[in-house]
């Protein structure tokens, strides 16, 4: 485990969480068998696209509020449980959904954001799989300005706890460098 941030909240890297062999066979799997689609997102009076594909699966009581938009998950895939249940089982904590990413190349991205919704609760616990292409992720501290950067690899968990949302703003930045598709898969336990 890699402690990439431990004040303000923690942010921990578990570079090879996933065998190569699981990771690959799943990223082929979430590829196809996901519902990923083109997500609006209304910000500032404005309605735009967000530069990715989406997808919410999750318990039917799940329902969360993310980028001013209402999303009712779609009910757990076999594979999808799965490894839900991995990640509860290796990180010790519930999740009850799982906020799909899709990055088709290098200008797809997520701007500076935290997951600080109220559905979340105080102080979440957030463990975020990436399969694909690897692709930076920053943090910046909200009022110091100090920013971490990391390469999220194939297979990889990045865990986000304690009071993380409430002192960090991350974001996974677009890049000049031409890349490949990556998914990342962002379990939550959303409040009912
Ligand atoms: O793609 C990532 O690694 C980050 C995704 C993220 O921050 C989110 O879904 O809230
Ligand atoms: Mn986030």
């Amino acid at each position: 485990m890699n402690s990439l941030i431990d004040h303000d909240g923690t942010l921990n890297l578990y570079p090879d969480f996933l065998p190569k062999h699981d990771a690959d066979r799943l990223y082929e799997f979430f590829l196809d068998e996901l519902a990923w689609s083109a997500e609006y997102i209304h910000m500032f009076g404005k309605t735009t696209l967000a530069p990715r594909l989406v997808c919410w699966y999750g318990d039917q009581e799940a329902s969360y509020n993310y980028s001013g938009v209402d999303h009712t998950p779609l009910p757990w895939t076999e594979s999808l449980a799965r490894l839900k249940t991995k990640v509860a089982v290796s990180t010790q904590q519930p999740f009850n959904s799982v906020l799909g990413n899709l990055y088709r190349n290098q200008n797809d991205s997520m701007g500076w954001h935290s997951d600080d919704e109220m559905e979340l609760g105080e102080d979440p616990f957030i463990a975020s799989i990436s399969l694909g292409e690897a692709r930076k992720f920053k943090a910046r501290h909200k009022s110091t300005g100090e920013q971490v950067e990391v390469t999220l690899p194939h297979g990889s968990m990045l865990t986000m706890s304690g009071p993380f949302q409430r002192y960090w703003q991350h974001c996974v930045p677009k890049t000049r460098k031409p890349k490949t598709q990556r998914i990342n898969l962002t379990f939550r336990y959303i409040k009912s």
